[in-house]
């Protein structure tokens, strides 16, 4: 995989040589290199940005320096097709596992990090002829660039390129979890200052050990993140699982879990 990234702050992005990514460029599986749209600036100050048409605060990132930095990435482009350009940006869709997959298959990734308020919307337009453009948000968060965001990106896409992470099994287990938050770990000592870790833990029971696994993935979910029970398929649960959901109020109701007043029944423990 190639990927470029284009930033007037190239400093930033100097992590991405370390580590699990630094590994796989030395091996040859990935080629990352990062260009300053500032480089392609023509006037004697190098200017890359204006104010806004209209008013308003802040500045806008002029479209010329960016285009020019896009067509030399692209005239190097090592993909048959057009490559993906990825613009971080808090009006972009949601960045997920799903997508960070789908990324992982292309030959060519352009990131272009927009600053202040944000690119002119003509380069955006401009560059839908040149590449798939798929404006992306990490979150509802306002950063001062996308900078962090690729940084996030780059890591959550390349540890999913095959011959980059050390152990593929760890990449298995993550599609394993069935739609549900990671269940708690432990490690030695079995007591940690006055603290025990769970009996099952140490029963040797893979039966028990696996059904207590799922119980703290399900109380998890749905403390922390009640909206990915609703995404569940009931289909898929069994008894056990829907009593432990019982207990933080979600029911079937027309084929689908929603939340409902918690069952006094269920004793309404943790
Ligand atoms: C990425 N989640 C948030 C920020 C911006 C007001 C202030 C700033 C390309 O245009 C951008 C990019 C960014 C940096 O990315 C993020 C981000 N995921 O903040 C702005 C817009 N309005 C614009």
């Amino acid at each position: 995989m190639r990927i470029d990234v284009l930033s007037i702050f190239p400093e930033y992005l100097a992590p991405l040589e370390l580590s699990l990514i630094g590994k796989a460029m030395t091996e040859g599986v990935l080629e990352l290199s990062v260009t300053d749209p500032r480089s392609y600036a023509t006037d004697r100050h190098r200017t890359v940005d204006d104010t806004p048409y209209g008013g308003g605060a802040g500045m806008v990132m002029k479209p010329e320096p960016w285009a020019q930095a896009l067509e030399s990435v692209t005239a190097a482009s090592p993909s048959s097709g057009q490559p993906a350009l990825v613009v971080p940006s808090p009006a972009g869709e949601v960045f997920t596992q799903e997508i960070a997959y789908e990324l992982a298959e292309q030959e060519h990734l352009v990131f272009a990090c927009g600053r202040y308020e944000g690119i002119d919307e003509r380069f955006i337009e401009w560059a839908s002829d040149h590449a798939v453009v798929r404006p992306m948000s990490l979150g509802d968060y306002v950063l001062n660039g996308g900078e962090v965001a690729v940084l996030a990106m780059v890591e959550a896409v390349t540890r999913l390129i095959p011959g980059v992470i050390g152990n593929p099994e760890s990449l298995a287990e993550e599609s394993h979890t069935g739609g549900l938050l990671e269940y708690p770990v432990y490690t030695k000592p079995a007591v940690w200052r006055e603290r025990a870790i769970p009996d099952t833990l140490l029963s040797g029971h893979h039966g028990h050990i696996a059904r207590w696994r799922r119980d703290q993935q399900l109380h998890r979910t749905a403390q922390r993140r009640p909206d990915m029970i609703e995404q569940l398929d009931p289909a898929e649960l069994n008894t056990a699982d829907l009593s432990i959901l019982s207990e933080h109020g979600f029911r079937v109701i027309n084929g689908s879990l929603q939340v409902c007043a918690p069952d006094p029944e269920d004793g309404g423990g943790h």
